[in-house]
C-alpha cells in the first residue's frame, strides 16, 4: 500500500510555490520517496524548476542541478560517469523533465542517453504542454486541446514516448499517473533495479493549463486512466505488460467536460476520438497477447 512519509522523512520541503492541486508535485515527491536520499536530481527549465529553486534556496533535500530545456538527460550521464569514476555505485541518478524538454526540446539528448544505455532513471512529468512560460502547445499536447499557441485547438496526435523508448531497445519503460500512486511506486521500485536506462512517462495533470477545479487533480487523473484515454503499462526488455486493466472503460465525455481546454471540441471530433480509443487499447492488448 502506498505509504505517506512525515514531514521530517520527506525529501521535498513543503510549502513550495506550485499552483494549488499541481499534479507534478505529487509526482516529485512520490519519486524521491521511492528513490531515497542517495539520488542526485537533474531538473530542466519548467514548473519543475520551482523545487530546485532560485540561487542557494532549494525545497529538495537531496542534491540537484539545474540544466537547461535541452539535455537534462545528457546532464544525468555526465553525473553517473563522474561517480563511477569516483568508484561511486550506490546513487540513483535521475532526470527530472517536463514535456517540453522531453518530447520536443531535450529529445536528442534523451535519444543519445537511450541509444548509450546510460544507468540513469528518467521520469517525464507530462503536463501536456509548455506550462511554465504559458501553455503554449507542446509535441505532447492532445489532438483538439486548447493552449495559447493551438487557439483553435491542436491539430495532430502527439507523440508517443513509449513507441520511442521501444525503438531504443531499453530496458524499462513505462507509463504512469498521479491517479494510481500504487502503481507509479511499483515502476520507481522496478526503475530502481534497472542496470542500464530507465524511462517513465507519468500524467500530471495541471488545473491552470487544463482548466478544472485544484481539488480535481487525482479525479481528472483517474479518469484518464479510466476511460483508456492513458493507458498504463510497462515495457520490459521491450514486451508490453499491462499494469492496469479497464474492464469497462468510462466514456471519454466524462474527462473531456471537467477540463476548459476541451471545451470547443465538436461531436465528430469526440468521436474520432472515442474510435482512437478504441484502437489503441486493442493494439496495446494484442501487442501484450503477442508477447511484443
Ligand atoms: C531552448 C529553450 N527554449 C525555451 C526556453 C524557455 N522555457 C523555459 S521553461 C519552458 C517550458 C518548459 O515546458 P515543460 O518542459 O513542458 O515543463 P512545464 O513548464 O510544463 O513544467 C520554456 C519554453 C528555454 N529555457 N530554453
Ligand atoms: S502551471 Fe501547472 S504544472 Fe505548473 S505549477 Fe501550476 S499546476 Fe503545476
Ligand atoms: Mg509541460
Amino acid at each position: 500500500m502506498y505509504q505517506i512519509k512525515t514531514v521530517s522523512e520527506e525529501l521535498v520541503a513543503h510549502g513550495v510555490s506550485t499552483c494549488h492541486g499541481c499534479g507534478l508535485e505529487l509526482v516529485i515527491r512520490a519519486v524521491l520517496r521511492e528513490l531515497g536520499e542517495r539520488t542526485i536530481i537533474v531538473i530542466p527549465p519548467g514548473c519543475a524548476a520551482l523545487f530546485s529553486g532560485y540561487g542557494p534556496e532549494t525545497a529538495l533535500k537531496i542534491p540537484g542541478f539545474q540544466g537547461n530545456l535541452e539535455n537534462t538527460a545528457a546532464y544525468a550521464a555526465g553525473i553517473r560517469r563522474g561517480l563511477k569514476r569516483q568508484g561511486i555505485n550506490d546513487v540513483h541518478v535521475l532526470g527530472f523533465a517536463g514535456d517540453g524538454a522531453t518530447v520536443d526540446i531535450g529529445l536528442q539528448a534523451l535519444s543519445g542517453a537511450m541509444d548509450r544505455d546510460e544507468n540513469i532513471i528518467y521520469v517525464c512529468y507530462d503536463n501536456e504542454a509548455y506550462m511554465n512560460t504559458g501553455i503554449q502547445g507542446s509535441g505532447s499536447t492532445p489532438c483538439n486541446a486548447w493552449t495559447t499557441t493551438t487557439p483553435a485547438g491542436k491539430k495532430g496526435i502527439p507523440k508517443d514516448m513509449m513507441l520511442f523508448a521501444k525503438a531504443h531497445h531499453i530496458d524499462y519503460a513505462a507509463t504512469a499517473s498521479v491517479g494510481y500512486m500504487d502503481d507509479l511506486a511499483q515502476k520507481i521500485k522496478k526503475a530502481k533495479q534497472v542496470s542500464g536506462m530507465a524511462y517513465l512517462h507519468v500524467c500530471a495533470p495541471c488545473p491552470t493549463g487544463w482548466g478544472y477545479s485544484p481539488c480535481d487533480t487525482v479525479k481528472v487523473a483517474k479518469l484518464a486512466v479510466d476511460t483508456g484515454l492513458w493507458n498504463l503499462y510497462e515495457l520490459e526488455y521491450g514486451k508490453v505488460k499491462i499494469t492496469k486493466r479497464i474492464m469497462v472503460r468510462k466514456p471519454v465525455e466524462e474527462y473531456l467536460q471537467m477540463q476548459k481546454r476541451f471545451r470547443s471540441l465538436t461531436e465528430e471530433e469526440k468521436n474520432i476520438l472515442r474510435i482512437s480509443v478504441d484502437l489503441s487499447t486493442k493494439e496495446l492488448e494484442q501487442l501484450e497477447r503477442m508477447g511484443e
